[in-house]
């Protein structure tokens, strides 16, 4: 039976999980700076480096400098042991400062020593724990790898370390901005870190926020227990055509991931007062179409006091076949090519 407890206690128990972006060496911190000017209410913000300059010019407060005694804080050149061994040396205080919180999103830009090195590390640390951790890569754009052979090995090992450990894993390939090569260059990397800003405030909505048929933390962690390599895809459509969404979420991800037969899926739909058991059956039916029949299928809602024109979709895909970064390093993708099931 509950005891009665007071509106303090009430309060205590029922607060929000806590939630962390992580920016890891060079690219990982310009995104978390990016995600933080996009804001993100309630997120703690932190980043790590072995590059103290890259840390002071950064807008996130809070830093920590790895690796200082070896280093000297000058980076790490594209040394990923060298940054092993200082993520050993600052394990302790890494992980009491990470540990605290309950979704830690780890995110680096893949193919130096810093990121490539510290971002399978963490991720295996944490799983260790309570944590839920989520990988986010950016992978380099294949003139990057094709001219710098050390690139190239720290991104292959880096993505194969990651692949293996299965779990939640968001990967962003840089060439799938090719789309936008008539921005600057920083445009454009602003430009996926807007859609990255949309991954994470939609995967954080939609545990911290109570819907009519609800996905908490703990449904997602079970649902990932058992879903292998699974990735977050997110979309947002008029509630005309809900069938559109699972369409979208898979065309203007940044990668082409492979499913495998029976692929899992939590899914989770945001609409409106006009938002009808039609409306989800025909989103339902969508999935249906374009995953099979789902090993496993989770499924929440939330009907906002008022009339929407928009639905958002969040989703995540499990089952994915190994080997899908792979693949994105290897071809030079035409065109932007929807998921491939099969
Ligand atoms: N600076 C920057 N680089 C990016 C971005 N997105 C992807 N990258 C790529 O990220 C890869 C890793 O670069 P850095 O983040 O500078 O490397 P690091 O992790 O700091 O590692 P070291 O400097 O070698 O210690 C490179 O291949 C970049 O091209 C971005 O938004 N900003
Ligand atoms: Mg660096």
């Amino acid at each position: 039976m509950t005891p009665n407890r007071t509106t303090e206690e009430w309060a205590s128990l029922a607060t929000t999980p806590s939630v962390a972006v992580v920016g890891l060496g060079g690219a990982g911190s310009e995104a978390v700076q990016d995600l933080l000017t996009l804001g993100i209410p309630g997120v703690h913000a932190l980043v790590v480096n072995t590059d103290a300059k890259h840390l002071m010019s950064t807008g996130v407060e809070e830093k920590i400098l790895l690796g200082q005694r070896e280093l000297r804080g000058r980076g790490s050149g594209g040394d990923r042991e060298v940054v092993l061994r200082a993520a050993e040396d600052g394990k302790e205080e890494l992980l009491r400062r990470l540990r605290p919180f309950e979704i830690v999103f780890l995110l680096a830009g893949l193919g130096g020593g810093t990121g490539s090195a510290l971002l399978p590390f963490l991720s295996r640390e944490l799983r260790e724990t309570e944590t839920l951790a989520i990988p986010v890569v950016f992978l380099p754009f294949h003139v990057e790898l094709e001219t710098n052979s050390s690139r190239r090995e720290n991104v292959e090992a880096t993505v194969e370390n990651l692949e293996a450990m299965g779990g939640l894993l968001v990967a962003l390939a840089n060439e799938k901005l090719r789309r936008f090569e008539s921005l600057p260059v920083h445009r454009v990397f602003q430009v996926r870190n807007a859609y990255l800003h949309s991954l994470v405030a939609s995967l954080v909505d939609m545990v911290e926020n109570p819907s009519q048929i609800s996905v908490d933390l703990s449904s997602l962690k079970n649902h990932l227990r058992s879903s292998g390599l699974s990735t977050l895809l997110v979309s947002e459509h008029h509630v005309s055509e809900p069938e559109r969404l699972v369409q979208r979420a898979i065309s203007e991800s940044m990668l082409d991931y492979h499913l495998s037969a029976h692929a899992s899926a939590l899914l989770h739909l945001e609409g409106g007062t006009n938002m009808t058991l039609r409306t989800l059956d025909r989103v339902l039916e969508s999935v249906r179409e374009r995953l099979g029949e789902p090993q496993q299928l989770v499924f929440g809602t939330r009907v906002r006091p008022e009339p929407r024109e928009v639905l958002r979709l969040t989703a995540v895909i499990g089952g994915l076949k190994p080997r899908t970064m792979h693949d994105a390093l290897k071809q030079r993708p035409k065109s932007p090519e929807p998921l491939a099931a099969g």
